[in-house]
């Protein structure tokens, strides 16, 4: 693996737009409209999923991307950026915003995952629901963004498809 395959993409200049089925070719709509866990699907596709945190930690409000007209205004936010492997090659970067409000009760584990990644837990939550996905084009990469609810209490999710990962 190169570290040019590792160059984390841009997300902060994105723009983003409501996924309309229409505007996607099938197999990228497929990848990019997925309900289910994203690590999962990935499974699908290789042998073995693992995820390399790259960032764990809070930051202010003053920090954040465009995200923060996504989520409530808190005083700090709970970042994890990862990505995540196929095998040996990267497919995705992945970046998690977590108002602190978000982390009361069962969510706290939010904050210690570590290299496990994001969707075990998030998929083992009944109280899950997606308020909406938005997907964006930029530098020939595919991404979506997702704001989610524990218990309705409010993440956002970005997930930039890398060169070599299976949606292209
Ligand atoms: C979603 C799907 C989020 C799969 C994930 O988080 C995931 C989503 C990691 O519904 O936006 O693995
Ligand atoms: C993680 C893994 C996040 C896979 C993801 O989307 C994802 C993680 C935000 O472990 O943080 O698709």
């Amino acid at each position: 693996m190169t570290n040019e395959t590792l160059l984390i993409p841009n997300w902060k200049t994105r723009d983003w737009c409501s996924a309309q089925k229409n505007s996607l070719s099938k197999p990228v709509a497929d990848w990019l409209l997925e309900e289910d866990s994203m690590t999962r699907r990935c499974e699908r596709y290789c042998h073995k999923v693992t995820v390399q945190p790259l960032f764990e930690g809070y930051v202010s409000a003053s920090s954040l991307g465009k995200e923060q007209s996504e989520l409530p205004t808190d005083k700090r936010y709970w970042i994890r950026e990862v990505f995540l492997f196929g095998d040996t090659i990267p497919w995705i970067w992945a970046r998690t915003v977590v108002p602190e409000k978000t982390l009361s009760g069962p969510e706290q584990q939010l904050i210690e995952l570590g290299d496990t990644p994001l969707g075990r837990y998030l998929f083992s939550q009944a109280a899950l629901e997606r308020d909406y996905i938005q997907v964006s084009l930029q530098d020939s990469l595919w991404g979506r963004r997702s704001r989610l609810r524990l218990s309705g209490k409010p993440l956002l999710l970005t997930e930039i498809f890398l060169p070599s990962s299976p949606l292209y």
